[in-house]
């Protein structure tokens, strides 16, 4: 299938010490996914959804044990500690390949190890990149198939180039005459999701699950991609990508950063409130962006798919969301119905009878046992979305006119504002903060900073990635072409804990804000932080109740920012002298600003 002496040595050597039953190089065809499905249903591990109802579609139930990304066995291994940062578990590269190595020796044994290789982005886009994925999960051929561009092409486009090494094993090997497990997988203390900066190289162990083993989203298109771009001077990023055109068909791209599971899905398939505007998906996880020739920062969404959670997304909250996952979509660790469908919590209709959970019993509304877990996903093909945009495979990426940062910030935050410039936007990056998601494990609940929300993602000092974000505006071969950028929380609460903002389709009230900004015609006040909308400059025509919140929901109060200004100062002293002076200086500037 290859000549590529490089990688034919590499899958060599790994076969050797994982000693699979037999290697298998994926195809990316139809006939190859069919034939795996099949085989997973054969074997108990998957169940093939009614094809009336979910056609060309399977469930699946991961082990109680595996059912997120694991952040507290998540390391970065650069040959020197400070280079991962504080925000980073670190481990040294030699021991950590030793240690790895140990568990790898004869880890595949019975099974099948599957050659995947993969392009994160276009094929033969210049933003694209190639990785190779070698996996003792069927699961996770199949996910990637729908996750990335993946086959027989890529190693075409690849020939004797370079590629991303990506290792992963469930970690369970099989004696001879062993039965296999419905989810095979190693117990929590003995996964590593590893990442070697140095040599772009990424080894997973242990966990079949996500981005635990789909080695292409988060370990290769962020922590390992982010190395990248800080070194060639692009970036990687934790943003959807959408396209918004206004009634006059004005069309502009925005890139967003909001932490995961935080209705970033939601808003980069939203559904317009407001007549004639129109809003289409680019991506809803991760862009890549690099300039044009033309001075413009570009984007491509390095994916194929969405891997989106599934509870409470419905017919109400996210059509688009629904209609993308209706066909040739696996489901994992949500509900499935007696008649073949699958179910979950906030799915929009009561879980029919008989109902069966994600721990395979029967489903009891009473117990308080949900039927779906809360990291329940879909893996759906991005074609399939019926708001998909146009250029979303465009391999020289779309023109970003914004970037919009947010999280779930029940005070202090205004609705939206916008940066005074550039550097003052990516301190607005690097104080995000939200709630702790269902998909991290071994995590306190509450508040926390997620700084671009990438502190998961990050693959190096965030510190030096703070200071990337600065020079990256610095060096811009045009700066007046530089996106704009804006700040939004659609999750402001009155005194008595009530939503102020409707939030949902409704959120496109704040794009026009942000549209027309960029376009130079909406109407801001300046206050410390920012420019914050003058009140009326947001559209709640046909909006009911929200007027009267317009003025809270955009109050910049002296005294919370203060105690916010605190917290942030506590936030960047763990970087030391890695934080940027760009950005001290902006919370400084902002405290003179109030006290004018
Ligand atoms: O499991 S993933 O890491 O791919 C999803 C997420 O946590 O955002
Ligand atoms: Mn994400």
């Amino acid at each position: 299938m290859t000549s590529n002496q490089k990688l034919i040595n590499w899958v060599n050597e790994w076969a050797e010490l994982c000693t699979p039953e037999k290697v298998y190089w994926c195809d990316g065809s139809e006939e190859e996914n069919d034939r795996l499905l099949g085989e997973m249903v054969a074997s108990g591990m998957a169940v093939k959804l009614d094809e009336k109802k979910r056609p060309g579609s399977y469930y699946f139930q991961s082990d109680p044990s595996d059912v997120a990304r694991v952040e507290n066995r998540t390391y970065i291994c650069s040959a020197k500690k400070e280079d991962a940062g504080p925000t980073n578990n670190w481990a040294d590269p030699v021991e950590m390949k030793a240690t790895l190595k140990g568990f790898f020796k004869g880890c595949m044994k019975g099974r099948t190890m599957y050659v995947i290789p993969f392009s994160m982005g276009p094929l033969g886009s210049d933003i694209a990149h190639i990785g190779i994925e070698l996996t003792d999960s069927p699961y996770v051929v199949v996910n990637m198939k729908v996750m990335t561009r993946m086959g027989k092409a890529v190693l075409d486009v690849l020939g004797n180039g370079e590629f991303v090494p990506c290792i992963h094993s469930v970690g369970a090997p099989l004696e001879p005459g062993q039965e296999d497990v419905k989810w095979p997988c190693a117990p929590i203390k003995d996964k590593y999701i590893c990442h070697f900066p140095d040599t772009n190289e990424i080894l997973s162990y242990g966990s079949g699950y996500g981005g635990n083993a789909l080695l292409g989203k988060k370990c290769f298109a962020l922590r390992i991609a982010s190395n990248m771009a800080k070194r060639q001077g692009w970036l990687a990023e934790h943003m959807l990508i959408m396209g918004i055109t206004n009634p006059q068909g004005v069309k502009k791209y925005i890139a967003a950063a909001f932490p995961s599971a935080c209705g970033k899905t939601n808003l980069a398939m939203l559904v317009p409130t407001i007549p004639g505007w129109k809003v289409e998906t680019v991506g809803d996880d991760i862009a890549w962006m690099k300039f044009g020739k033309d001075g413009q920062l570009y984007a491509i969404n390095p994916e194929a798919g969405f891997f989106g959670v599934a509870p409470f997304t419905s017919m109400d909250t996210n059509p688009n969301a629904m209609l993308s996952a209706k066909a040739n979509t696996i489901f994992t660790n949500t509900g499935l119905t007696p008649d073949g469908d699958i179910w979950w919590e906030g799915i929009g209709y009561d879980a029919p009878e008989g109902t069966i959970t994600w721990t395979n019993e029967v489903y009891d509304k009473a117990s308080c046992k949900p039927a779906a877990h809360p990291n329940a996903r879909f893996s759906a093909p991005a074609f399939q979305c019926p708001c998909i945009d146009k250029d979303w495979e465009n391999p020289t990426g779309v023109p970003i006119a914004a970037i919009l940062f947010g999280g779930r910030r029940p005070g202090t935050v205004p609705l939206v504002y916008q940066s005074f410039d550039w550097n003052h936007g990516v301190f607005m990056g690097s104080i995000v903060g939200s709630e702790v998601t269902a998909a991290a494990i071994g995590l306190k609940a509450g508040v926390r900073r997620d700084p671009f929300a990438m502190l998961p993602f990050c693959g190096y000092n965030m510190g030096d990635y703070f200071g990337h974000w600065v020079n990256i505006g610095e060096n811009a071969p045009d700066k007046t072409k530089l996106p704009k950028i804006f700040n939004v929380n659609w999750f402001r609460k009155s005194a008595d804990g009530k939503f102020l903002w409707p939030g949902y389709g409704d959120n496109i009230r704040v794009l026009q804000w942000i549209f027309e900004r960029v376009a130079g015609t909406a109407k801001a006040d300046e206050t410390p932080i920012g420019f914050v909308p003058q009140l009326g400059s947001i559209n709640t025509t046909g909006l009911d109740g929200v007027e009267e919140n317009m003025a809270e929901l955009l109050t910049v109060n002296k005294d919370q920012w203060k105690d916010e200004l605190d917290l942030v100062r506590e936030q960047y002293a763990a970087f030391g002298a890695h934080l940027p002076k760009e950005l001290a200086s902006q919370v400084t500037a902002i405290e003179a600003r109030f006290d004018k």
